[in-house]
């Protein structure tokens, strides 16, 4: 596992570098969007998970200036695609927040200057944010309605694995469900978790929200999830997280 020195260091070298997964639409068919997802290459350790260090990330604070590096480089990421690519750029670049990005009052001005500084539509950003985090406290909630009021997008990631329920949606400022890969996989097989995905996906169509289920593996997962009248879909069926280099040529492949 990964130090707070060893991550200080990363920052100062430029060890992390953002990849970025593709998000399809699945009633149109074609893609629309890509997350953002950050990555470290380490010099000795090669490629290590986010798994090994957000955490230690959030724990010292680093994750502030980590998650300002990750989100000004994939605002400036859609506009150089947008420049090079016109109407076939991604429609729109999700980022995630940590909870601890969240609790800093300066998140607002930041968010506003990365999309200002990359000249993108501020509707063209989707913040993502767990589900644990939005329902968490009231003023995680009013720093999101700052955010939203800004034009940016909020989406609530890996629904269905906290502690807010379909209840609560109605009081959460996002624009954006994600289903859990956790459903998703288990669509086929369980009743309980097929009629889950569905109800989420009508009480969001009800308040207004778009969904997304995550974690799409067979084209039998993705054709359940179209008739279920999910909005997007991601995963490894259609594409693992790229390098931005290879984003360009994945969309150009497209039929
Ligand atoms: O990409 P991968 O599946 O390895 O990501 C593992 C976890 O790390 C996921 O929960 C993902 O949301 C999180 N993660 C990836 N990139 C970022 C990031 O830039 N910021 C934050 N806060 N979490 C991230
Ligand atoms: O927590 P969050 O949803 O941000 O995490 C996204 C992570 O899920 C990424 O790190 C990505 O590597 C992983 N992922 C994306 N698509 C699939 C998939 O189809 N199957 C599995 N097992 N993981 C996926
Ligand atoms: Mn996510
Ligand atoms: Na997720």
């Amino acid at each position: 596992v990964a130090t707070e020195a060893d991550l200080r260091l990363a920052l100062q070298r430029n060890e992390l570098f953002v990849v970025y997964q593709p998000v399809v639409d699945l009633q149109r068919g074609g893609p629309c969007g890509v997350e953002a997802l950050v990555r470290w290459r380490h010099p000795q350790r090669g490629l290590v998970s986010p798994l090994e260090f957000i955490a230690v990330a959030e724990e010292s604070g680093l994750i502030v200036a980590l998650g300002a590096h990750v989100l000004r480089t994939a605002c400036q990421q859609l506009a150089a695609w947008q420049r090079s690519l016109g109407a076939q750029a991604p429609a729109s670049v999700a980022v995630n927040l940590s909870a601890v990005q969240l609790r800093q009052p300066s998140l607002v001005a930041e968010v506003q200057r990365c999309v200002a500084e990359a000249g993108i539509a501020p509707g063209a950003l989707q913040l993502e944010v767990t589900e644990s985090l939005a329902a968490q406290d009231e003023t995680a909630r009013a720093r999101l309605r700052e955010i939203k009021a800004l034009g940016v997008r909020i989406a609530l990631d890996d629904f269905g694995t906290g502690y807010s329920s379909l209840a609560c949606l109605h009081q959460l400022p996002v624009d954006t469900v994600k289903i859990d890969r956790s459903f998703v996989s288990h669509a086929e097989t369980s009743d309980y978790h097929r009629v889950l995905i569905e109800a989420t996906i009508r009480v969001a169509r009800t308040l207004g929200m778009d969904t997304v289920a995550e974690g799409i593996e067979t084209p039998s997962q993705a054709a359940l999830l179209q008739r279920l009248d999910c909005g997007r879909g991601q995963g490894y069926l259609w594409s693992p997280p790229l390098a931005a280099e290879a984003v360009a040529p994945w969309l150009l492949q497209r039929p």
